[in-house]
């Protein structure tokens, strides 16, 4: 049987410490997989569920983006994977009379590790204006509800319709047509906080916002280097692949201020060798970079290349790129070995070893996640990495190339289909062509601009597509009461979480179908397409019963609401995208490139490629139709004595916002989530005992200051004057105007911060 959700709330954890483990998966993970989803969903259910994971005719993981491999397992998931499933299949249900029982001022005093155990929303529910408790609501009501608030707004630009990334692309293409016929291109979603700077700086510098490389790349390499991402939690199933690349011989370095253990060794659970073995040992060099430092170490490693006869790729510099010359002048001249060693916290001797590997690949790889996004100077790092492989000419062949592993399974898949504030003309223009409306050219909000717009009272209705707003967003005090300033707040989800109880004036939950669940509209059971970190594009099928006979699909919702708002004026035919998702396909296929005869591709086992010109064709459609070398100065943090330097990552038990658990098995925590890990000199300096409490305190330019109360103090092997905590409870430390620049994400891997310690417990 599926047990219950816990019934009291255990805010007040205490976390219990044990020493990091150093290598990932293996039996373990798999027992504990299989607990949590028995727990949720019962034996049967598990099983049914699990084998249709990434399968051929089953659906998507909603876990991450990674890709799957042409030749399926019968058990192609992973721990975290079978997690995220566990979550979404889960028999709990949050019933009107959970509403009714809970006033919205009580769910809001709750965590949201407690909101997310109470189970799947079954029916939408409306919060009136001065209510203390959601009500059911008949759907056609709460289409009134959002078109009576929409048509009252004085423009457009006064709604923001967000988005997070496992949204669908029929839904996805839906959703930001409805918003631009309505007439805004307010169409912030969670990449502004994630991969936005990867997008900035790949798009300028090879034309192209998206990585180059395929999984079969990984095996033709003869290096991988993997610079802030933690795999073994976030992209489990990333380390088979990496551990099927090792096996013929490819190295790899990893870039990273903590000793992740699945970068250590991997323990294969679909092998016998992996269950029972000490498994295969992955990384060959690791650069204990500190926080911030890898423009620093890109540019030293750049500079060492430049200095060493034959090593750059002559021809390919002059055939394909641009910059070359004032990119190699200030590399030489800019680079002071002092700073660089301060900058990156590694000596020259680690250095030169990862230069003589580079130096030694004919075909290197370089994959990074959130510890190069999520920095003032992420664009510039990342532009770096570029002018890395630029100068070897590592991209546009096999086994070579840049790779962003992605974080939400369609959050690249989304963009695609127009999910973007900042739309390319052509774009615009062939929406206008297939659909015969004028779209809105002028930019709309991001993530932090919508924060702000809603602040002021510029922004008055907030509609979103899945995710957790309040919680994935910075500066939470900031954030809640912008939101609470709205007028309506309304959002679709699948779970209950901390969006849904700090609310505008009036609100809406929209209950939706999830990735497990068959989806049958106009008679006949439709299926949805997504796209995978390398730009593979499949179809996804539930079969699961829905979790509620109430709940829509995401695309009927936008359906419906776009019928109801936009009324007559709308020529497209949204009934008819309702009913049958290969109608949206076919128009999908007339207005975005790379998806021609849509229906026809995807039908095909395994889906298609997108197309993606530096990979294919060594073309870079950038604005000076070559790849850019870029000469950005060198940036990296500085921190005041007595200050650290705080990056906010992911557990090993949560997916972003949602918690699974309390434990973080590979680094040896369990029971807790508030934890500080400080390296054990520096909490010494500090006079911080293993075990001492303190307030984390942030420290921002303008003197104002955030306090996130009562972390326990973990002393832990992270690189000196470094420390890591837990998003999002960590959120409350991000000032909102602390983001990258030009990409404008939160800069959440680097917060200056001191630590006051409290009575010890
Ligand atoms: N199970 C699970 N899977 C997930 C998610 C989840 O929450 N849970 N989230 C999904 C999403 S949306 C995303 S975006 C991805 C996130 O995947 P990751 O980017 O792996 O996630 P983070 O936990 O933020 O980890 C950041 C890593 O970068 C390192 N790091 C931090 N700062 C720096 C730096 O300055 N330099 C270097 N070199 N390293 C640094 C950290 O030590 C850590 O290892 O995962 C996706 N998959
Ligand atoms: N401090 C700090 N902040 C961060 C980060 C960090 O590293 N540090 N990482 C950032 C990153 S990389 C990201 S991507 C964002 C994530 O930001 P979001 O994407 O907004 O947050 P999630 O926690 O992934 O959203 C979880 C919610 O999505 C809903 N949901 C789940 N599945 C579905 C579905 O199929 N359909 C619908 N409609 N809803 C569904 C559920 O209600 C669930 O509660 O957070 C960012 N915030
Ligand atoms: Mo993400």
């Amino acid at each position: 049987m599926a047990g219950k959700p816990p019934s009291s709330d255990p805010v007040q954890d205490a976390p219990e410490v044990g020493a990091p483990q150093h290598s990932a998966v293996g039996l373990p993970a798999i027992t504990h997989a299989l607990r949590v989803s028995q727990q949720q969903m019962g034996v049967k259910r598990t099983a049914l569920t699990l084998l249709r994971v990434n399968q051929k005719n089953g659906f998507d993981c909603p876990g991450c983006a990674w890709p799957e491999g042409d030749e399926r397992h019968t058990a192609e998931f992973c721990e975290n994977g079978a997690k995220a499933v566990a979550e979404e299949a889960t028999l709990r249900r949050v019933t009107p009379d959970f509403f009714a029982a809970h006033s919205v001022a009580d769910l809001a005093a709750r965590s949201g590790y407690w909101l997310g155990q109470q189970g799947r929303l079954t029916d939408p529910m409306y919060l009136a204006e001065g209510a203390d408790h959601y009500v059911p609501v008949s759907w056609e009501r709460a289409f009134d509800i959002v078109g009576e608030e929409l048509t009252a707004l004085d423009t457009p630009d006064e709604a923001v319709f967000y988005t997070s990334g496992r949204t669908s692309n029929e839904a996805a293409f839906l959703y930001q047509l409805f918003a631009r016929e309505f007439g805004t291109n307010n169409l912030p979603d969670c990449s502004n906080m994630c991969h936005e700077s990867s997008g900035s700086a790949l798009t300028e510098t090879i034309g192209i916002g998206k990585g180059s490389v395929l999984l079969e790349d990984l095996y033709k390499a003869d290096l991988i280097i993997i610079a802030g991402q933690n795999p073994g939690t976030n992209h489990p199933r990333m380390l088979t692949a990496l551990e099927k690349a090792k096996a013929g011989g490819t190295k790899i370095i990893s870039i990273n201020p903590l000793p992740e253990a699945g970068l250590e060794r991997f323990k294969n659970p679909q092998t016998p060798r992996g269950l029972a073995g000490r498994g295969t040992a992955l990384t060959d060099l690791f650069l204990q970079v500190r926080l911030g430092g890898d423009q620093a170490l890109f540019r030293a490693l750049n500079r060492l290349v430049l200095d060493t006869d034959g090593a750059v790729d002559e021809d390919f510099i002059r055939e394909h790129t641009h910059g070359y010359e004032e990119f190699a002048r200030t590399a030489r001249s800019g680079t002071d070995w002092d700073e660089t060693l301060r900058a990156t916290g590694l000596t020259r001797a680690e250095i030169d070893r990862a230069l003589a590997m580079i130096l030694g690949s004919k075909r290197t790889i370089v994959c990074w996640a959130m510890g190069l996004t999520q920095h003032k100077h992420a664009v510039p790092t990342i532009k770096e990495v570029v002018n890395f492989l630029l100068l070897r000419g590592n991209i546009g062949r096999p086994g070579a190339g840049v790779c962003p592993v992605r974080g939400h399974s369609n959050v690249q898949g989304d963009r695609t289909m127009g999910i973007f504030e900042r739309p390319a003309p052509a774009f615009l223009d062939a929406l206008e062509k297939e659909f015969g409306f004028a779209p809105p050219r002028e930019h709309g909000l991001d993530v932090v601009r919508s924060i702000r717009a809603l602040r002021d009272g510029q922004a008055k209705v907030f509609f979103a597509m899945g995710g957790n707003f309040v919680s994935a967003t910075p500066d939470t005090d900031v954030t809640e009461a912008a939101m609470r300033r709205a007028r309506l707040t309304v959002h679709v989800s699948t779970k209950l979480n901390r969006s849904h109880v700090i609310t505008g004036a009036r609100a809406l939950i929209l209950p939706t179908l999830g990735r497990t669940e068959r989806d049958r509209q106009g008679g006949t059971e439709q299926f949805v397409t997504v796209e995978d970190s390398m730009g593979m594009v499949h179809a996804s099928r539930g079969r699961l019963e829905p979790a509620s006979p109430r709940l829509l699909s995401e695309t009927a919702i936008v359906a419906r609401l776009a019928r109801r708002v936009l009324g007559a004026a709308s020529a497209t035919p949204w009934e008819e995208f309702e009913k049958d998702y290969a109608t949206i396909r076919d128009r999908i296929a007339r207005v975005v490139p790379g998806f021609e005869d849509f229906n026809a591709k995807v039908a095909r086992p395994g889906g298609f490629t997108l197309p993606h010109a530096p990979r294919d064709a060594r073309r870079f459609p950038t604005a000076t139709g070559k790849a850019n070398f870029t000469a950005a100065p060198v940036e990296y943090p500085t921190v005041p004595e007595g200050r650290l330097l705080l990056q906010t990552l992911r557990s090993h038990d949560q997916y972003n916002t949602t918690i699974y658990g309390l434990d973080d098995r590979y680094r040896g925590i369990k029971n807790g989530r508030r934890v500080v890990l400080v390296h054990p000199d520096d909490a010494r300096t500090l006079g911080l005992a293993d075990g001492a409490y303190a307030d984390l305190v942030s420290e921002w330019t303008d003197g104002s200051e955030r306090r996130a109360p009562g972390f326990r103090v973990v002393h832990y092997p992270t690189a000196r004057g470094c420390a890591a905590a837990y998003y999002p409870e960590t959120n409350v430390l991000i000032p909102l105007d602390h983001t990258a620049d030009t990409s404008n994400t939160p800069a959440a891997k680097s917060l200056v911060i001191r630590l006051e310690q409290t009575q010890a417990s």
